[in-house]
């Protein structure tokens, strides 16, 4: 296999989002021929994109069949793509969401979280961010036109689940936190996976590809934009708390570009949960680009696959709906394959095998499908500092540093500190905490609607709360300071009702074999988050995109090349 990082450099000057920083991320001339292709897509407003091909290749992938379909563009689906391109396999590449490449009239892409306008969210009237009031003022939320938008909020009875939407699934609306698992918390969480191999070869591959960079000490304690974090890192460490850097897919370099003035400015203006206009190296910049480079690949947008059936000859068939901007459908088609992968996330994967599953399409599929679902112990609240401690009215919307009391005996926590970007003083010092929730959840569908249900109460998250609590009262005794309890619409202090980190519902080495190989049919392969039991301790799109590497290079090796050689 060619890793992508790899490759020759091109000599041109590279669009500025893609430029190499001080993390030493390379461009590559596929990533250019990729990105180009995408460009070219969004302004000539096309829904099927694809970067020149021979003509062989073209017909190699006649009429609606292909020899590998893959369903979503996040993580998984990302590194799917690329690998079965860099092999030479046509690929067809189904998302539903947009391509997020084109500006709209205000000359920007996506808009900020301050003033969110219809491409903030997902078919929505009303805006729904995460912290969604200050002092108990509905003033966060704004109502909205309905729009196939870059952010979801799915919601099950007792949790709602944030997920991206577009090309680039997650990595459009994350905030790019790029963190390694502790390995014996990985160890402890997927025991079949060869973790020398994870740690040895495919985390670093996988932030090779990413594009993980850190931020320069020295600029960190100067900036304006960084006060809250520097605050609630001091006062962390007068309760006895450690705190690290964490990396990121935001180009460091850039910022710092921001904050001079050279360059316009992106995080340093508020923008994440609803799309980055400069800076991030989403999934489009990096895998996504290189894939479309290898002349292999094409995406489809606003394509969702409803269907999957089996057919007489192993192949697989995809009623694919295809939607305009109002969410009109304007044709259902049918897409065949060989080999069909799945990363459509947690949630998308999850439901579309036990549709197939329950509708007696793919009757052989594990009954222990849509198991194993966690939050990822995620927990939000916030803290009031004094007002001679303020948090600055300046703020980066990307998170560098967390509190690592992951080593805890009875309370783990890694508690990412949070900007909150309001354009204010709020004197507020928010935290996303991952904490050890042992709980788990299942997905059904129901049988009235088919509709997907998440079997998950909110009780479940008491542990979580407890450890977050554990955490952040060490932090306000030490620091003589009290909880924000008007942040989440009611009097809680704790956000235990939604998450930002779906994981499971099609566990590795239970619903699937070891490598994400589905049982009971041949050539269907999850790659997602949907692998990945309940929790993995951090922020989890570094290790979906690692193990993605891994079990995708054993699949290609063992399943999908031989077959083309027709061995
Ligand atoms: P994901 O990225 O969710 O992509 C799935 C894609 O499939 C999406 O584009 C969907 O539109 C598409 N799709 C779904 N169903 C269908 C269908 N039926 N047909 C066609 N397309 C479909 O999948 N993680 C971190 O590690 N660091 C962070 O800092 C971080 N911050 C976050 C902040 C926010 C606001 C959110 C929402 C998430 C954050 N995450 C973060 C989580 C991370 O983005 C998430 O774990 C990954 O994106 C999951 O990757 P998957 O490959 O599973």
């Amino acid at each position: 296999m060619v890793l992508a990082g790899r490759s020759r450099p091109v000599s041109s000057t590279p669009p500025a989002s893609l430029t190499p920083s001080r993390s030493g991320a390379r461009l590559t001339r596929r990533h250019f021929i990729g990105a180009t292709a995408l460009q070219a897509a969004a302004a000539a407003g096309l829904t099927s994109i694809s970067a020149p091909a021979s003509a062989a290749d073209r017909s190699a992938a006649s009429g609606d069949s292909f020899p590998a379909v893959v369903v979503g563009s996040g993580y998984g689906a990302s590194v799917a793509a690329l690998r079965l391109g860099e092999a030479g396999v046509n690929t067809l590449v189904l998302e539903m969401g947009r391509l997020w490449d084109e500006a709209a009239a205000d000359g920007r892409i996506f808009c900020d979280m301050i003033n969110p306008d219809r491409r903030s969210m997902w078919f929505k009237d009303r805006t729904e961010a995460p912290l969604d009031s200050l002092l108990w003022l509905d003033i966060v939320n704004r109502d909205i036109e309905r729009y196939p938008g870059v952010l979801d909020r799915v919601h099950f009875g007792e949790m709602s689940v944030y997920v991206g939407r577009g090309v680039g699934g997650g990595s459009l609306v994350n905030g790019g936190m790029a963190v390694t698992p502790a390995r014996g918390h990985f160890e402890k969480v997927l025991p079949g996976v060869d973790s020398g191999e994870m740690y040895g070869t495919y985390f670093p591959r996988a932030r090779a590809m990413l594009g993980v960079n850190s931020i320069d000490t020295d600029y960190f304690g100067d900036s304006d934009y960084y006060r809250f974090a520097r605050l609630a890192r001091d006062q962390a460490h007068n309760a006895g708390l450690s705190t690290v850097y964490v990396p990121n897919v935001y180009d460091f370099g850039y910022m710092e570009r921001e904050e001079r003035g050279d360059a316009a400015k992106s995080a340093l203006a508020g923008e994440v949960i609803y799309g980055n206009n400069h800076g991030k190296r989403s999934l489009d910049k990096s895998y996504l680009a290189a894939a479309l480079g290898t002349g292999k690949v094409t995406l489809r947008t606003m394509r969702q696959v409803e269907r999957i059936e089996q057919g007489a000859d192993g192949g697989y068939t995809l009623t694919v709906k295809e939607i305009d901007e109002n969410g009109s459908v304007v044709a259902r088609t049918e897409v065949s394959c060989t080999h069909l992968f799945l990363g459509a996330g947690s949630l998308g994967t999850t439901e579309l095998l036990l549709r197939a599953r329950d509708t007696g399409a793919l009757p052989g599929l594990s009954p222990d499908l849509g198991t194993g679902w966690g939050p990822n112990g995620n927990i939000m609240a916030g803290r009031a500092n004094h007002p001679w401690n303020p948090t600055g009215s300046k703020q980066s919307s990307i998170p560098v540093l967390a509190i690592d009391d992951w080593n805890h005996p009875a309370h783990p926590v890694f508690a990412e500190i949070a900007p909150l970007p309001a354009g204010i003083e709020t004197g507020i010092s928010l935290y996303l905490a991952i904490t050890d929730n042992p709980e788990r959840g299942s997905f059904s569908l129901d049988p009235a609607t088919g509709e997907l249900r998440l079997d998950w109460r909110r009780e479940q998250n008491a542990p979580a709360v407890t450890a977050a609590k554990s955490l952040l009262d060490r932090v306000n005794r030490a620091n003589r300071t009290e909880y924000r309890y008007d942040l989440f619409g009611d009097d809680r202090a704790f956000a235990d009702d939604f998450c930002y980190h779906p994981l499971g519902g099609c566990p590795l080495g239970v619903a699937t074999d070891g490598y994400g190989r589905l049982r009971g049919h041949r050539n269907l392969y999850a790659v997602d988050s949907s692998l990945i039991p309940g929790s993995i301790g951090v922020n989890p799109f570094v290790t979906i995109t690692a193990l993605a590497e891994r079990n995708v290079a054993r699949v290609l090796a063992e399943d999908v090349v031989p077959g083309l050689r027709g061995a």
